[in-house]
């Protein structure tokens, strides 16, 4: 057992604690795709086959949520059904939510930036999600840029993601990662991925084409003594992608309804992945479903490749 289980906040799921007993390959997931970035009950089925992929692949699957005063670093199936559930309910996390949420008990969802700070508390090195949040756009004026970006500048997890979405000003997200030293590894092409999206027409940093090349160079990062993430931008599978216009005649609507209705800050995103999925008619949403498993899979074999931490 390692220092991190003394953290009296967290709280292992009996698989997790095995896995880490046994030195078994542990990956993080977040809880904000469950409770706000996807309804009822495709969440949930989603949330369940994302893990089951996971461990198809000989790894651990730890979703991370807020409950009852400590966080959970993976959730029972009664547990991930009543955050799935709980939908708007519970609360968004961030990095700085977390010690209220906490404090007060509340049932809250794991951004991130909120969940790569947990895995790192945990000795979690590899984690899941679809998308990162980034510079928004009008971030000039808004101010408006993710504390994942932020975390990903200190936390030393790397982040299996489709990307970012082009909600968000993506040549501005890349700059900000770029001042804060954080590479960009898109997985198989040169392109950055903009997550429904295979190419976002912009160039990421490095091209890594297989997971034990992305785990040889997570260990030379990390043995260099630096203390950032890591993005892995793994495009949308093809037949799953939705072409770059497309998804920008539904956001140019979702994104003047968002004026329109004064929505912002942390409200914005699940808004606008909302309005993307009304709008779609469902098309974002099986998008999102079939990048996310497909980054699930890649996540897998990255944590075995990495091997134990
Ligand atoms: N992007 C998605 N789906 C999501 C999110 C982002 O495609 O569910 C969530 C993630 O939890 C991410 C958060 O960390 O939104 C970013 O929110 P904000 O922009 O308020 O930092
Ligand atoms: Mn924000």
């Amino acid at each position: 057992m390692t220092t991190e289980s003394l953290n009296p906040c967290l709280r292992f799921a009996p698989e997790v604690a095995q896995a880490r007993a046994v030195g078994r390959p542990v990956v993080a997931l977040e809880s904000t795709i469950v409770a706000h970035g996807m309804p009822y009950p495709e969440n949930l089925h989603t949330a369940r086959a994302v893990e089951d992929l996971i461990r198809a692949e000989g790894a651990t699957p730890a979703t991370i949520a807020v409950m009852e005063g400590c966080i959970h670093i993976g959730l029972s199936d009664p547990q991930l059904t009543h955050l799935a559930q709980s939908g708007q309910q519970a609360m968004k996390l961030s990095r700085r939510d977390l010690a209220f949420a906490v404090a007060s008990r509340r049932l809250g969802a794991t951004t991130v930036a909120s969940t790569m700070l947990c895995a790192a508390l945990a000795g979690i090195r590899v984690f899941v999600t679809g998308g990162i949040g980034g510079v928004h756009r009008g971030a000039p004026q808004s101010m408006d840029v993710s504390a994942d970006l932020l975390e990903l500048a200190r936390t030393p997890v790397a982040v299996v993601c489709a990307g970012a979405k082009s909600i968000l000003d993506l040549p501005l997200t890349l700059e900000v990662l770029e001042t804060h030293g954080v590479p960009v590894v898109a997985v198989g092409q040169s392109a950055f991925p903009a997550f429904y999206t295979r190419d976002s027409g912009l160039t990421a940093d490095f091209q890594l084409d297989t997971p034990t090349e992305i785990a040889h160079f997570l260990q030379c990062h990390w043995r260099l003594g630096l203390p950032s993430g890591v993005v892995v931008a793994n495009p949308v599978p093809m037949e799953s992608e939705i072409p770059r216009v497309t998804v920008e005649t539904w956001l140019a609507q979702a994104l003047a309804e968002a004026e329109q209705q004064g929505i912002s800050g942390k409200a914005s995103t699940p808004f606008l992945l909302k309005r993307l999925a009304e709008l779609s008619q469902g098309r974002s949403l099986a998008t999102n479903i079939a990048l996310v498993k497909n980054n699930a899979v890649l996540g897998g074999r990255l944590a075995v490749s990495l091997g134990p931490t």
